[in-house]
């Protein structure tokens, strides 16, 4: 067990390397480094946090694949919770704490999706690639 060390201190490594990944994204949310897409039962996921601002606030996900927008608010009492997404004509006061589905079927799943807050001072943007 000579290598115990060794491998312990890779372990080391790479949770301290892997901790600063999960909280090493600027406060406006502009460096993706959060994995928030994702796939189940053959749709794509792709989930935004609403406090305060919108988290990621750019996330690139597939073209053409049928998406649900995950709207995840948590005691979001600020203008966040107001969501405006024109493109699709979506326009909901979400919930302070909870999860809004947003379909955006395959074909409108290209180029950019903007949502913005309802007075425009909090925006995402989801860039299908
Ligand atoms: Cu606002």
């Amino acid at each position: 067990m000579k290598n115990l060390p060794t491998i312990l201190s890779v372990l080391v490594a790479a949770l301290v390397i892997g901790g600063a990944i999960v909280f090493g994204q600027k406060p406006d949310g502009s460096d993706q480094v959060v994995q928030n897409v994702s796939m189940e039962d053959g749709k794509q996921i792709v989930v935004v946090n609403a406090k305060g601002g919108y988290s990621p606030q750019i996330t690139t996900a597939k073209a053409g694949v049928p998406t649900v927008l995950r709207l995840k608010t948590s005691g979001t009492y600020d203008c966040s919770s107001a969501v405006t997404i024109p493109s699709i004509n979506f326009r909901k006061n979400l919930e302070a704490t909870g999860v809004t589905e947003v379909e955006v079927p395959a074909h409108i799943a290209q180029g950019t999706l903007e949502g913005t807050c309802s007075m425009g001072m909090y925006n995402f943007s989801v860039r299908f690639i």
